[in-house]
């Protein structure tokens, strides 16, 4: 049995922020998928009462510690091991600053929308899709300024606040009907540098679930 498992699948950028952290601290894990679009597992009361009241994925199991929330995922791997840890206390409230306005503003928006454009059957509504796609191109505009003088969101490291907000970032811009990277130079950049971290793999190669049944 893996040390950790992740509950997660493909399509999830959320549980993608944790599925890579695992693969870039070289952790004994294993995905276990959630099947969300065809049985919608997550919804169900087993699910809601063993893994995740709160009927979301990703969850991380450890021993005894049934994890819900990335951000508390990355903050648990991160101050286990040791790595990607922010360096100090002022760090680690920047780090969490970052998670938040990732998991509220930026992926928070960017989710749902490509959700709504690329996977739900029928597509979204265009004036939800506009309103969502408006929500995630002000953070993303945010997150390209910051990155313009330093390669990593706290500084010259990498770390929780980075695995955080790549979250959604690596899919294909034909799952958002736009090209994130080539409208964002420095995130662009920056997504390249933590593609070259030993232990990057794409979503779509670390979870389970892809492609979608038709
Ligand atoms: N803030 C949460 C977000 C988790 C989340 O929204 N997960 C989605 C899948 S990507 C989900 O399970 N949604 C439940 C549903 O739509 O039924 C986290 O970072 O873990």
């Amino acid at each position: 049995m893996a040390e950790y498992e992740l509950h997660c699948f493909a399509q999830s950028g959320n549980s993608y922020r944790v599925a890579l952290m695992l693969n870039l601290i070289g952790a004994d894990w294993k995905p276990v998928f959630v099947d969300f679009f065809v049985k919608g597992v997550q919804r169900t009361p087993e699910f809601r009462s063993t893994l995740n009241e709160m009927g979301e994925a990703p969850v991380l199991i450890h021993g005894s510690k049934t994890l819900s929330q990335s951000g508390v995922m990355l903050t648990y791997l991160a101050e286990r091991t040791g790595k990607f840890l922010p360096r100090d206390d002022d760090a680690r409230l920047e780090a969490l600053r970052w998670i938040l306005f990732d998991n509220q503003k930026l992926n928070g928006s960017l989710a749902p929308y490509r959700f709504l454009y690329a996977l739900a059957k029928p597509r979204g509504d265009p004036v939800i899709l506009k309103f969502l796609k408006a929500r995630a191109d002000g953070p993303l505009a945010i997150l390209d300024k910051h990155l313009a003088d330093r390669p990593f969101a706290l500084g010259a490291e990498p770390t929780i606040a980075d695995l955080s907000l790549v979250a959604y970032l690596y899919y294909p811009p034909e799952e958002f009907g736009f090209d994130i990277a080539a409208e964002h130079k420095n995130i662009a950049a920056w997504l390249d540098r933590i593609k070259a971290l030993p232990g990057w793999a794409h979503p779509y190669d670390l979870m389970p679930g892809y492609p979608m049944p038709a």
